[in-house]
């Protein structure tokens, strides 16, 4: 599955073009054409070329259901394609993971994203079938199961209910700040956003709190305000871009204090393509707060800076962010190229965001050592990786010395 294309990322089609009324009743034979070409021996082509696998499945779709070109054209029928890009490109990620949670989370999200177009789930359903076809058809063998399977449980999910409700709850702590410091964005009033986070902070709020209780839970609400069409993209961006620069303006309470003795060095890095830097950049600053060295390499970083960074600042943790799930194999990759340089002998690698917050083992599938879900807690998961490295140093000085003394 290396093969496949990592770099996805820079088209925009959630939610392309799919017709509300379709009929499924129409039965969904496996495809006549090409089957997925696969062997036993070579399951790793499953996904060799999704591209090609998604105009197929598309094209199907459209002779299923004509009146999806009529309605929408051209446009349309290309924004459908790419949806079947990404949605292979997830099921590939699911089934490479052994992580069907991966998969279902992606439908479910899909669900809400066309249900915020007013689309009907039924054109996904087909889509989904179309595919599965295609996967029956190829040759037998483990993986072929397990994305048979994987689907399956897709499918299934599409007719349970997708709504995800508000991030923010007046309930939570700064509740109402939260709520109060996005309407300010909302309206695009940066000073007022501003003044809202200066308030809370003055009103004894310690800036972890802030990150964790305003920055992230507004930046989880745009999102999700983002997905059910009901906020732009360019809202999303300013909301973001607010949030990062709210973040600087703080560094100057901050930043540069002495220090208590230093806690350890983390080195920070997203993985491919992945352009969500924001909760990384959080769990950087959470580190620093609490006394450690910090090299944040923030999104595309290049595998060898990464590790050269991690081996000249003498790294006792690396950090690895990735949000979109078409990243995590890359993650593996760069986790086993990590493991593979002697100068990064004894480093921990620790992960964290989105995928691995939906499938909670996930961490171990990709060769870290630790993973967690938000930076407060990260901080718990790095004190128990750095006891772990000391008490592997001293069994190993305690073998030395043996081996010395013999
Ligand atoms: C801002 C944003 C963007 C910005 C990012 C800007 C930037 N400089 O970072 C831009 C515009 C680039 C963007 C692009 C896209 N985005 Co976007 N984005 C968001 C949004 C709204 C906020 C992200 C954020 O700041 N979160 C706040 C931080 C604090 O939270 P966090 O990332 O979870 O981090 C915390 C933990 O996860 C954890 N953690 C994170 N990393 C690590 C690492 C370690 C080691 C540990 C221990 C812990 C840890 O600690 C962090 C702090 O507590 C999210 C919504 C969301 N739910 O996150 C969507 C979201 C992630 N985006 C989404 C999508 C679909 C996209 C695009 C595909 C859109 C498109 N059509 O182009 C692209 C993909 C780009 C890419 N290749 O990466 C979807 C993903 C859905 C899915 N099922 O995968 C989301 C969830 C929106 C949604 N609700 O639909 N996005």
């Amino acid at each position: 599955m290396e093969g496949r294309s990592a770099d996805i990322d820079r088209h925009n089609n959630w939610g392309g073009c799919v017709d509300g009324q379709a009929n499924t009743n129409k039965p969904i034979a496996p495809l006549p054409g090409r089957a997925i070409r696969m062997t036993a021996q070579e399951t790793e082509s499953l996904f060799a070329d999704i591209e090609e696998l998604a105009l197929e499945v598309t094209e199907e779709q459209y002779k299923i259901q004509p009146e999806l070109m009529e309605r929408y054209g051209r446009p349309g029928f290309e924004k459908s394609r790419r949806d079947a890009v990404y949605t292979l490109h997830y099921l590939a990620e699911s089934v490479q993971m052994d992580s069907p949670s991966l998969f279902v989370h992606y439908i479910g999200w899909l669900k809400q994203l066309l249900a915020g177009y007013g689309l009907n789930e039924k054109d996904i359903r087909i889509k989904l079938e179309l595919i599965l076809g295609r996967i029956r058809a190829a040759v037998q063998g483990e993986e072929r199961e397990r994305a048979v399977r994987i689907l399956e449980m897709g499918i299934l999910r599409m007719s349970e209910p997708a709504e995800q409700p508000s991030y923010i709850s007046e309930e939570q702590p700064l509740g109402q700040e939260c709520r109060a410091y996005l309407d300010a964005l909302l309206r695009r009033d940066r000073s007022g956003a501003y003044a809202l986070i200066d308030a809370a902070i003055a009103s004894g709020a310690s800036l972890r709190e802030v990150y964790r209780h305003i920055f992230q839970t507004s930046q989880y609400e745009v999102g999700r305000l983002w997905q059910t069409q009901q906020i732009s993209v360019a809202d999303e961006h300013y909301c973001s871009a607010v949030t990062q620069s709210a973040m600087s303006r703080l560094y100057a309470d901050w930043i540069g204090l002495k220090k208590q003795d230093r806690t350890g060095v983390l080195v920070s890095a997203c993985i491919g393509g992945e352009m969500h830097e924001i909760g990384l950049r959080m769990l950087t600053d959470v580190f620093e707060l609490e006394g450690w060295e910090t090299h944040y390499l923030g999104s595309r970083v290049d595998e060898e800076e990464l590790i050269e960074t991690a081996a000249k600042s003498g790294a006792d943790l690396i950090a690895l962010s990735a949000t979109m799930t078409f990243h995590v194999h890359l993650m593996k990759k760069q986790i086993a190229r990590l493991r593979a340089d002697e100068r990064l002998a004894g480093v921990k690698i620790m992960v964290g965001g989105l995928p691995f917050n939906v499938d909670a083992a996930l961490w171990r599938r990709v060769g870290a050592d630790g993973y967690s879900p938000d930076a407060d807690r990260a901080l718990l998961e790095a004190g128990r990786l750095m006891r772990m490295s000391r008490s592997e140093r001293e069994r190993t000085e305690d073998v030395g010395a043996e081996g010395g003394h013999a």
